[in-house]
């Protein structure tokens, strides 16, 4: 390393000599040319830090200050020229065009390496400021680049963090990842530490591919990330000594190998799934490099976060749904419960006032229940309910509603049935109990009957859905008073 390269043009061998013996003694690399044609051959070779132009015809040949200027590739060289200091007549040289800097002849040593020292620390500026800028240009870059390459990541997440199935979900990671990395290969396999046999779920070179086994043994860029929970990258595997016994295996098999480097990213959903994102080039393709990697990891999070999201989503959905069963069924016969009923009741009633259609309402009530739990036993009582409750269900339409109201009695609400309707249905369903034996046991079969009173919407005395039930009830204590086993509206 020497303190700066110095490019002495002096005709005189003599004086050239002694210039370059001084700039050596202080640490200088110094040459010298002695006309104009070896300047030049010597530029075109080599890239001084300072060219001395000692000669006074080529320091005052415009054309030679012009060619050095022009030189895109000289541009950082500082050019020292020598004059007389007479010439002005006030000891001040006249600097020419292109010039950075005068030395008077005839040349004292000192002041010539004080004017060495100033450019070449100019030089040095220049070049550092040169370089941050190069830096900078390509941070820029680095930077347009990253916000492709993010483009491409918001297009894959966007794609991913839809409701999507964990199928979906490493289809598309492994369809994306390889058209963003602009590669051949790349699935996705499942599996963890210790299993022989891997899963490819999903690989962009083959659609068709869903649960295809592979014997892990056979990738030991696999297993190596599964054990370690971290990226493998191997950019070259021909000589990679990961490969040394697959290689071993592929010669006896007699099999060409075209694989030229291979990424495995770990991941892990919950504890049953677990895999990498497996990428792989061939030997037409580029080699992977860590870039590949981080952005596979960063799909990777993505992706796992999604599928995590997504399960979440679904168990709180199915949860949901159990709260929402839960809550309006009846435990014991599965139909609606008594609270349940009230509100769709409300809601029929708006629907009816608002449309002017009809509703009729049921209250059944089983004859003599008690005397079931009398002689089979309550628990056998419970299974006439649930029977009766199926009856019920299987009895009515789509649109119509049943529940229980309490005990052995039951609630059916007809929309758009007037009572006329509603005592046709009520007398089909009194006979299908009527002609019907309930198991109790496993052996014995009992028999009832119901007693079911109507009430329907609109009729006088009927405004409101309390109306609906008092009436019904009503009309039940007839259909109970007149002997059972009977219909009243
Ligand atoms: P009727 O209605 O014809 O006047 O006579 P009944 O014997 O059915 O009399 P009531 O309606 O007053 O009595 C209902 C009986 O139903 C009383 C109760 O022991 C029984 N019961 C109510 N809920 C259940 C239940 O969930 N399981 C069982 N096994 N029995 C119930
Ligand atoms: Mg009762
Ligand atoms: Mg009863």
């Amino acid at each position: 390393m020497t303190d700066g390269r110095v490019l002495v043009a002096e005709q005189s061998p003599v004086l050239a000599g002694a210039i370059c013996w001084f700039l050596r003694e202080k640490g200088y690399d110094a040459s010298a040319v002695s006309d104009e044609r070896e300047l030049f051959s010597t530029l075109a070779k080599e890239t001084p830090d300072v060219i001395l132009l000692g000669d006074e015809r080529l320091a005052h040949d415009d054309a030679v200050l012009g060619q050095l200027r022009r030189d895109a590739r000289l541009r950082d060289v500082r050019v020292i020229v020598t004059a007389p200091a007479n010439r002005n007549g006030n000891g001040t040289p006249v600097l020419p065009a292109g010039a950075d800097d005068c030395v008077t002849t005839p040349i004292r040593v000192p002041e010539l390496l004080g004017r060495i020292r100033t450019q070449l620390r100019a030089t040095s500026e220049v070049r550092a400021a040169r370089s941050a800028l190069r830096q900078a240009t390509t941070e820029l870059e680095r930077a347009r680049e990253d916000a492709v390459n993010n483009r491409r990541l918001v297009d894959i997440l966007h794609e991913v963090t839809g409701e999507l199935s964990a199928t979906e979900i490493y289809r598309i990671l492994a369809r994306r990842v390889a058209r963003a990395l602009e590669i051949s290969h790349c699935s996705v396999v499942l599996g963890q530490t210790g299993d022989v046999v891997g899963t490819v779920v999903a690989a962009a070179e083959d659609p068709s591919v869903t649960d295809l086994e592979v014997r892990l043994d056979r990738y030991p860029e696999i297993l190596m990330a599964l054990e370690s929970g971290r990226a493998v990258l191997v950019q070259e595997a021909t000589a990679h000594p990961l490969f040394a016994q697959v290689r071993e295996l592929w010669e006896r098999e007699g099999r060409a190998v075209e694989l030229r480097s291979v990424a495995t990213i770990p991941f892990s959903i919950d504890r049953r799934r677990s895999g990498v994102l497996f990428l792989r080039t061939e030997r037409s393709e580029r080699s992977l490099t860590r870039d590949d990697v981080e952005f596979g990891e960063v799909v990777v999070r993505a992706a796992v976060a999604a599928i995590r999201s997504a399960q979440a989503l679904e168990t709180t959905r199915a949860d949901n749904r159990r709260l929402e069963a839960l809550a309006t069924t009846d435990p014991l016969t599965k139909v609606l419960n008594r609270r349940a009923l009230l509100e769709r009741l409300t809601a029929e009633m708006d629907r009816s006032r608002r449309f002017g259609s009809s509703l009729s309402l049921l209250l059944l009530d089983v004859d003599h229940f008690k005397e079931v739990n009398d002689t089979a036993g309550h628990l056998a009582g419970d299974s006439v309910l649930r029977q009766l409750g199926e009856l019920l269900e299987e009895a009515v339409r789509k649109v119509d509603i049943v529940a229980r109201y309490g005990g052995e009695e039951f609630v059916i609400l007809l929309p758009e049935t007037a009572v006329e309707g509603g005592v046709v249905f009520a007398e089909r369903l009194r006979e299908s109990v009527a002609n019907r034996a309930f198991q109790v046991g496993s052996e014995r079969l009992v028999h009832l009957t119901v007693s079911i009173g109507i009430a329907s919407f609109a009729s006088p005395h009927v405004m409101s859905t309390e109306d609906l039930f008092a009436r019904a009830d009503e009309a039940l204590y007839r259909a109970k008073s007149g002997g059972r086993n009977q219909v009243r509206a």
